[in-house]
C-alpha cells in the first residue's frame, strides 16, 4: 500500500514536471547513416537520403523531452561547422558506418577530435554502430577496439553507450530497437545531470555569442581600415594627376552601383563569355569507399566536389540556417535496454 502511494506520488511529480528541452548534435563521417537514423526516428523512410550539405534541424517530442537534433553533414569540408553547434548541445550522437572498415581510422580520429573539444568533453555520448545489416560489418567488440573507444571516452570523461544498429531496418514504430534504446539512454543520462549541463550550455552559448560579436566587430574594423587606405590612395593619385575628388566620389571609385537597370545587367551577362562548367559529377564509386547504394543529387555533388562552392564554416552556417528544415513528430514509446549495448 505504501509502495503504491509512493509510486503514485512519483508519477504525479513527473507528470507535473515541465518538458525538458534538450539539444543534441549528431555527427560522424559522411555516409555513416546520420540522416537515415534521424528520418527513422521521426517516422519517415530512411531510404533514398541525399548527403547533407550543411545541416538539418529536427524537432521531436520524446516522452518528457522536447528534443532538437542537429544532423550535421559529415563531408570532410563540412566538418568545420560542427564546432558551432557544440555549445548548445546537451549530448552527442556519433554515428559510425560499421561496414566501412577502410575509414575506421578516420572515424577514430574524428571521434577523438569531437570528444576532446572543450565544449563537448564531459557530455554523454551515444555511439551508433550503424549498418550492422551489411556483410562484413564490424561487430560491437571490434568497433570498441578499433576506435579505442574506452580510451577516448575515459580521457574526455564522457559517459558513453554503444548500440549496434541498422537505420534501414524500419521506421516509426518499427525503427531498430537499439536506436530507440540508445536515444533513451542518452536522454535519461542528460536528465540525471540536467541542471549542470543546462548551466554549462547557457554559459558556453553566451561565450560563443560574445566571441561571434567580437569577431564581427573585428571584421568590420578591418574592412573600415582597408576602405580608409584605399580612399587615401585614391586621393593621392588624384592629387598627383591634378584632379579633385568629390567626397562621395572617393567611395564610389571601385564600387559599381549595385542598383542598375535590369536591362544593363542582362546585356552584360549575355555578352560575357559562358562560365567554365563545373567539374563533371564523379561516378558513385569514386566518391567514397562505400557509396554504392548512395543517392547523390547533382546539386549536392557539384557543391561537394567544387571547393569554391562548399561554404566556409561561417558561410555554411549562415546558408544552412536559412535552408534548415524543422519538423516535429512524436516518437513511439521506448522499450527496455537490449543486452548488446555497452556502457562505460
Ligand atoms: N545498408 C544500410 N544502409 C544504410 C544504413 N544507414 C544508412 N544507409 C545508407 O547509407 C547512405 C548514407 O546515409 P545518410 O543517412 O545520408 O548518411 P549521412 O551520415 O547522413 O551522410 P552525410 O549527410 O553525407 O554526412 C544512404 O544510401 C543510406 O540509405 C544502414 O543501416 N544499412
Ligand atoms: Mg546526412
Amino acid at each position: 500500500m505504501f509502495n503504491l502511494m509512493a509510486n503514485c506520488c512519483n508519477w504525479l511529480k513527473r507528470w507535473k514536471e515541465p518538458a525538458r528541452k534538450v539539444t543534441l548534435v549528431m555527427v560522424g563521417l559522411d555516409n555513416a547513416g546520420k540522416t537515415a537514423t534521424v528520418r527513422g526516428i521521426q517516422g519517415e523512410s530512411p531510404l533514398d537520403v541525399a548527403p547533407t550539405v550543411g545541416f538539418s534541424k529536427v524537432d521531436l517530442k520524446q516522452g518528457k523531452f522536447e528534443v532538437t537534433i542537429f544532423d550535421l553533414g559529415g563531408g570532410k569540408r563540412i566538418r568545420g561547422i560542427w564546432k558551432n553547434y557544440y555549445s548548445e548541445s546537451y549530448g552527442v550522437v556519433f554515428v559510425v558506418d560499421s561496414s566501412d572498415v577502410q575509414r575506421i581510422q578516420e572515424t577514430r580520429d574524428t571521434m577523438a577530435e569531437v570528444l576532446r573539444h572543450p565544449r563537448i568533453a564531459g557530455k554523454p555520448v551515444l555511439v551508433l554502430a550503424n549498418k550492422q545489416d551489411q556483410d562484413g560489418a564490424l561487430a560491437e567488440a571490434d568497433i570498441i577496439e578499433t576506435l579505442s573507444l574506452e580510451k577516448i571516452v575515459n580521457e574526455n570523461k564522457c559517459l558513453c553507450q554503444i548500440e549496434p544498429c541498422s537505420a534501414v531496418l524500419g521506421y516509426g514504430k518499427k525503427v531498430d530497437k537499439s536506436i530507440k534504446n540508445g536515444l533513451n539512454w542518452l536522454l535519461n543520462n542528460i536528465a540525471k545531470d540536467y541542471e549542470a549541463i543546462s548551466e554549462r550550455v547557457q554559459r558556453d552559448t553566451a561565450e560563443q555569442k560574445a566571441q561571434e560579436e567580437q569577431d564581427k566587430k573585428e571584421r568590420a574594423e578591418r574592412v573600415r581600415r582597408i576602405r580608409e587606405e584605399r580612399d587615401r590612395q585614391e586621393r593621392e593619385e588624384a592629387e598627383r594627376e591634378g584632379r579633385t575628388l568629390k567626397e562621395d566620389e572617393v567611395d564610389d571609385v571601385n564600387m559599381p552601383n549595385p542598383f542598375q537597370p535590369i536591362n544593363n545587367v542582362l546585356t552584360e551577362v549575355c555578352a560575357s563569355p559562358r562560365p567554365a562548367p563545373l567539374p563533371a559529377f564523379p561516378p558513385a564509386s569514386s566518391v567514397g569507399t562505400n557509396q554504392g547504394n548512395r543517392m547523390l543529387s547533382a546539386s549536392c555533388g557539384s557543391a561537394l566536389d567544387n571547393p569554391s562552392l562548399v561554404p566556409s564554416p561561417d558561410a555554411a552556417d549562415e546558408h544552412c540556417h536559412l535552408a534548415n528544415t524543422v519538423e516535429e513528430k512524436a516518437v513511439v514509446p521506448q522499450t527496455s535496454q537490449t543486452p548488446n549495448s555497452a556502457v562505460y
